[in-house]
């Protein structure tokens, strides 16, 4: 702990003090309190301050309209104000007035600030030479003050968003927001389905009934397209189940039953791996054209989802296929200490293209799935947390490495024995699963690990000129490296993923440390600057290096309704029982479904 510099103290007066010269019992007695309040010690009297501050706030925050007229400027205020009096030991490392506030506020502060960075971030100047280094600097430790300005900001973003898919792209799968058009990609309302959970979580009943009539009226899934096995389970059969959880609502049972008994032909294979692709109107299956692989993520993480629907239609069936997969996949030869290669033949069931170990694209969820359907069958299936405790153990063996110059723990890649510092945003879910491990009795090594590779991920951010995450990152590792990240030309996209802001939510509520919070912040003023188009709805772009051209791709992914939205505001949130976490797991389209009730 450092010594509270004399800067961080803030001095109270009293008007009228030492003017004599009245002598009623009431001046007596104001004389008197302020003897006793001089002889109180320096705690006592920040002890006694804090608590009427708190007070104060608490006044404030039950007077509704008082609350309307100040909220941002005045939270903020105080906010500030009460880090600077009692709890901000790191202060004087940190640009504070660079951090936070409303983007009323934010706009102010960053014209005054010696930046030129259009955006808030956390860097360290070398005062030396006057040049600008990226690092990573404690964070100061927080007093929360409720932020209802933040649940607000996300619900407007939600709005937007909503708007622009209801105008341009109401009822098809994915909104094109500059081109005011829509993407069909199964022709099933993916946006619409994806976002319904997401409306009632947020509290938005006007949305959420228009999109529920579409789905009761409108959607059907009684058409000749071929959909994506992994994609549609996790999009459409998880939201309508999460959804039917949520709402009580039997239209949304319906319409998962119907989905997940037309999505059954995938599996009639020789191997009963799965094929990629059904064909949902006639009830054929096939690999990709290109060959007969699976990807081992795609197979391996459906498995809540039809277990849930069996337990809620007593159909054994839907359970039995996605078990076979992972008993299969346990017994396989071929994994690196856990660790899975990233694609399976549906032929022979063995895995192919091996050599290369990676928790990104094709293999993430495999981990996560070990993990939450151990959770979700209430801890009994100790195989699968096994998998998962040695998966752990064998990304901490071949894939764990520190960044040059500023020591940012990364999970990189293996490629036939080479180790490559290369990380895909996707592998950000991982900080957010560690912790719920951790939370869920596993070794707390693991959340030591959450929170440094919770660091890497926000640097990930941090360190783009937009702040905002490249697709993928390359990290240094030299001894003289200048920078920690690197980002090769075709990495600079940002599809609106979730990862990041998914494992802050978790990172928050398991810690309840509030830079979490405040990075969660940040990344939604970015999304908001560099991403949202004005007509209605948020595009990918395809360069964060580029605050002046991030260069729009033309495209609102489903899951930025489904998931960052979502966990955005159950970041914000600090209501416990908002999805509480000991009795809904996500999936990994972050549709929360039910923890199992234990039956003994
Ligand atoms: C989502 O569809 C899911 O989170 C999936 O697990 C990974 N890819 C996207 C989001 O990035």
């Amino acid at each position: 702990m450092h010594p509270q510099s004399r800067q961080d103290y803030v001095s109270v007066s009293f008007a009228g003090q030492g003017n004599g010269g009245y002598n009623n019992s009431k001046q007596w007695r104001r004389k008197s309190c302020w003897r006793k309040w001089k002889q109180l010690s320096r705690l006592q009297r920040s002890l006694i301050l804090f608590i009427l501050v708190i007070l104060f706030i608490c006044g404030i925050a039950s007077y509704p309209v008082f609350i309307a007229q100040l909220r941002g400027i005045t939270l903020y205020t105080l906010n500030i104000l009460l880090k600077r009096l009692f709890l901000c030991n790191h202060l004087p490392q940190r640009k504070l007035s660079n951090k936070r506030g409303p983007p009323i506020l934010q706009n102010r502060i960053q014209k005054k600030g010696n930046t030129s960075d259009t955006v808030a971030r956390d860097k360290v100047v070398d005062s030396k030479n006057g040049k600008k280094e990226t690092g990573v600097i404690s964070t100061c430790c927080v007093l929360f003050v409720p932020d209802a300005s933040r649940l607000e900001a996300v619900q407007e973003a939600f709005r937007h968003a909503w708007k622009g898919y209801k105008d341009f792209a109401w009822g098809h799968d994915e909104l094109r927001p500059v081109s005011k058009s829509y993407n069909e990609w199964f022709g099933l309302g993916l946006t619409l389905i994806d976002a319904m959970d997401t409306m009632w979580i947020l509290g938005l009943k006007e949305e959420f009934e228009e999109a529920k009539a579409w789905v009761a009226k409108e959607l059907t899934f009684d058409k000749n397209v071929d959909v994506n096995l992994f994609e549609s389970t996790i999009r459409i059969l998880g939201g309508l189940l999460s959804t039917y959880h949520l709402t009580g609502d039997i239209v949304f049972l319906d319409k998962a039953k119907d989905i997940g008994s037309r999505l059954m032909p995938a599996f009639n294979t020789p191997s009963k791996i799965p094929y990629s692709d059904v064909n949902i109107g006639k009830g054929t299956a096939h690999p990709p054209r290109w060959t007969s692989d699976s990807t081992v993520a795609e197979v391996t993480s459906i498995q809540l989802e039809f277990r849930e629907l069996s337990r809620l239609t007593q159909e054994p069936l839907y359970e039995a296929v996605v078990a076979e997969i992972m008993k299969q996949v346990h017994k396989l030869d071929g994994k690196l200490d856990g660790l899975v290669p990233m694609f399976i033949n549906t032929n022979n069931g063995q895995f192919t293209h091996q050599g290369i170990y990676t928790l990104g694209a094709r293999a993430d969820s495999y981990y996560e799935y070990l993990l939450k359907q151990w959770i979700q069958g209430g801890k009994k299936e100790n195989q699968l947390l096994d998998d998962y405790l040695q998966a752990i153990e064998g990304v901490k063996k071949n894939l764990l490495q520190k960044s040059s110059p500023n020591g940012l723990i990364f999970v990189g890649e293996v490629s036939h024995g080479q180790f490559s510092p290369k990380m895909d945003h996707l592998v950000c879910f991982l900080p957010g699963t560690l912790a719920l491990g951790a939370h869920n009795g596993l070794p707390a090594d693991h959340m030591d690990l959450a929170k440094k590779l919770m660091k890497t991920c926000y640097q990930m951010y941090v360190q783009m000129e937009t702040g905002l995450s490249p697709e993928i990152v390359h990290f240094n590792m030299h001894q003289g490296s200048t920078r920690d990240i690197d980002v090769k030309l075709a990495d600079r996209h940002n599809l609106l993923r979730p990862e990041t802001v998914e494992s802050l939510f978790y990172l928050y509520r398991f810690t309840k440390d509030h830079k979490y919070q405040d990075w969660g912040w940040e990344i939604l003023q970015n999304f908001n600057k560099y991403t949202k188009v004005s007509s209605g709805g948020y595009t990918s772009i395809n360069n964060v290096r580029d605050p002046d051209y991030p260069s729009p791709k033309d495209k609102m992914e489903s899951f930025f309704l489904g998931e960052t939205l979502k966990y955005l505001y159950l970041l914000f949130s600090d209501e416990p029982d908002l999805i509480n976490l000991d009795k809904y797991v996500f999936n990994t389209e972050a549709h929360p479904l039910p923890i199992w009730p234990s039956t003994v």
